[in-house]
């Protein structure tokens, strides 16, 4: 059922990178949020804004379908089921978040000299952003033969599944870990609010420019 009352629906994750930042966020912006542990569901008592706790996989189709107004999710969440699923012209970024950063790149293993992109044709290639690669790899002309897991995908090429891998690295000490290089970076993450480009009512408009100037740096 889509947020048709007039209290602004807020998806965030529900547990991992982007939870503390996201509730940070709402608490900065002066927004009293009383969570209880496991509860999935919080309205604020002081603002008409409920949070709805998710996988951050399952923001982007909540904002689009107008279940939620707003969301905050990484870009690569948000660029993966975009060209999966969902019809873009139905989320809008409302802004850069500044957190979360990370870069979505193809890594091969350190014994294996690397030249240029050229080099990772016909590659088999283990991600869990296969949608994404794709459009790399026909951007670039190649021939990637893509394997999608869910995780755990820095063990792919160690055990022959694949060549190399395509996830998502910060320090790079897990690639590191595994013995992988990184060789190209396909996307560059980061956190952003999303909101639903679904039709609402002129009262909730003004609650989410109210909360964007709560979030404060302007709209
Ligand atoms: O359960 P749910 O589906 O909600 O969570 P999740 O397990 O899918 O996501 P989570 O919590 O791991 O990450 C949420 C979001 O944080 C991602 O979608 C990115 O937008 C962002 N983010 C930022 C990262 C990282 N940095 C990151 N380093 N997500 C994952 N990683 C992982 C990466 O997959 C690899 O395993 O960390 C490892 C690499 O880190 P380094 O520092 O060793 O390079
Ligand atoms: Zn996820």
């Amino acid at each position: 059922m889509k947020n048709s009352n007039n209290r602004i629906r807020v998806a965030i994750q529900r547990k991992g990178r982007l939870q503390q930042a996201s509730l940070d966020l709402l608490k900065n912006s002066r927004i009293n949020l009383a969570l209880r542990e496991g509860e999935l569901y919080c309205c604020s008592d002081n603002f008409p804004l409920d949070v709805l706790q998710v996988r951050d996989d399952d923001i982007p189709t909540l904002v689009a379908a107008g279940i939620c107004d707003l969301g905050i999710v990484g870009t690569n969440v948000l660029q993966e089921k975009c060209l999966q699923q969902i019809n873009i012209n139905k989320i809008t970024i409302l802004r850069y978040l500044g957190f979360a950063d990370c870069r979505l790149s193809i890594a091969i293993p350190e014994n294996i000299s690397y030249q240029n992109i050229a080099s990772l044709n016909q590659y088999r290639i283990a991600t869990s952003y296969p949608n994404i690669l794709r459009e790399f790899s026909d951007k670039n002309n190649l021939a990637i033969d893509i394997t999608t897991l869910a995780g755990s995908v820095e063990i792919a090429p160690r055990i022959g599944l694949a060549d190399g891998i395509c996830d998502l690295v910060a320090t790079g000490a897990t690639l590191k870990a595994n013995q992988l290089q990184e060789v190209v970076t396909v996307f560059q993450s980061e956190a952003v609010l999303i909101k639903s480009a679904s039709e609402i009512s002129a009262e909730k408009a003004e609650l989410i420019l109210d909360f964007q100037y709560r979030m404060g740096g302007g709209l």
